[in-house]
């Protein structure tokens, strides 16, 4: 009896062990609040309205380790019906978190809150995501990083520094009058006013942050710079 529970009691320290060795850590779950609200935003001297995330534009970054579980509450606050896909993250058995609206849930309407929820696995890396309906995501989305479990080494030499890169496009106009002007007309609709990094035109275009002081007022160093410049110290802050 004694040597068969040492026995049992072996069994359950190698089950211990192979436990501990073969899952290093355990997934998390990471929490994110999307408040969908209105903010006057202004690029190029224009300001507008747009549909944001928590006031922000770009949208909030989401920070998940491959293996998660990653619950967003989203709350729409804005005048249009909504929802926000994941793009390009595999949703194995939790496609009802992929977003599209109507194709896997309907829109989430004002003053109501939809969660998504959905395990990471099988893929790493950078991703996107962004509203999907109508024109919103032309101004709510942001990036989705995936890092690789701890202790992963980088395929590649490690680099000095990371930094998301979105691209992104602008309108001076309201991007919906722009959507609904085009199918009204039975033609593409306008073409941006600018292209972005990060949300942001970059200092070749009037009224970016940083214009003034790395042109100041004199024209001559800006059309330098236009020709020579191949730095861009606008889009990382
Ligand atoms: C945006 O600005 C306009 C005019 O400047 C103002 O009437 C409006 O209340 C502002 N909207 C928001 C959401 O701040
Ligand atoms: C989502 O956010 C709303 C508004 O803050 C809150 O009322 C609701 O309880 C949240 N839902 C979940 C599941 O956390
Ligand atoms: C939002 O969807 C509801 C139906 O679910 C609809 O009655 C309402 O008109 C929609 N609102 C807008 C602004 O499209
Ligand atoms: C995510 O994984 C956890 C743990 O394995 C599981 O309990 C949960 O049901 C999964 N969720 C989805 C949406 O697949
Ligand atoms: C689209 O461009 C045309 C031509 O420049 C302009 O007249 C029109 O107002 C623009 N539409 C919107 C919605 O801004
Ligand atoms: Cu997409």
């Amino acid at each position: 009896m004694a040597a068969a529970l040492s026995k049992i009691s072996c069994w359950a320290s190698y089950i211990l062990f192979l436990y501990f060795v073969y899952h290093p850590a355990e997934a998390a779950v990471k929490r994110y609040q999307f408040d969908i609200q209105v903010k006057n935003v202004s690029r190029l001297c224009h300001a507008k309205p747009i549909v944001t995330v928590n006031g922000r534009f770009p949208g909030p970054t989401v920070y998940v380790r491959e293996g998660d579980r990653v619950l967003v509450n989203v709350t729409n606050h804005a005048k249009y019906n909504m929802s926000i896909h994941w793009h390009g993250l595999k949703q194995f058995r939790n496609g009802w978190a992929d977003g599209p609206a109507y194709i896997t849930q309907c829109p989430i309407k004002r003053g109501h809150s939809f969660t998504y929820d959905f395990n990471v696995t099988g893929q790493r890396g950078t991703l996107w995501w962004h509203a999907h309906i109508l024109w919103l995501r032309a101004t709510v989305y942001g990036a989705i990083v995936i890092m690789p479990k701890p202790g992963t080494p980088f395929p590649f030499p490690q680099p000095d520094r990371e930094e998301n890169i979105i691209l992104g496009e602008w309108w001076n106009s309201d991007v919906e009058d722009i959507e609904t002007q085009g199918d009204k007309l039975g033609l593409p609709p306008n073409a941006s006013d600018a292209h972005t990094i990060n949300g942001k035109p970059g200092p070749l275009f009037p009224c970016s942050e940083k214009r003034e002081q790395i042109f100041g007022s004199d024209p001559c160093v800006y059309d330098q710079y236009r020709s020579t410049s191949k730095t861009f110290p606008d889009f990382f802050q």
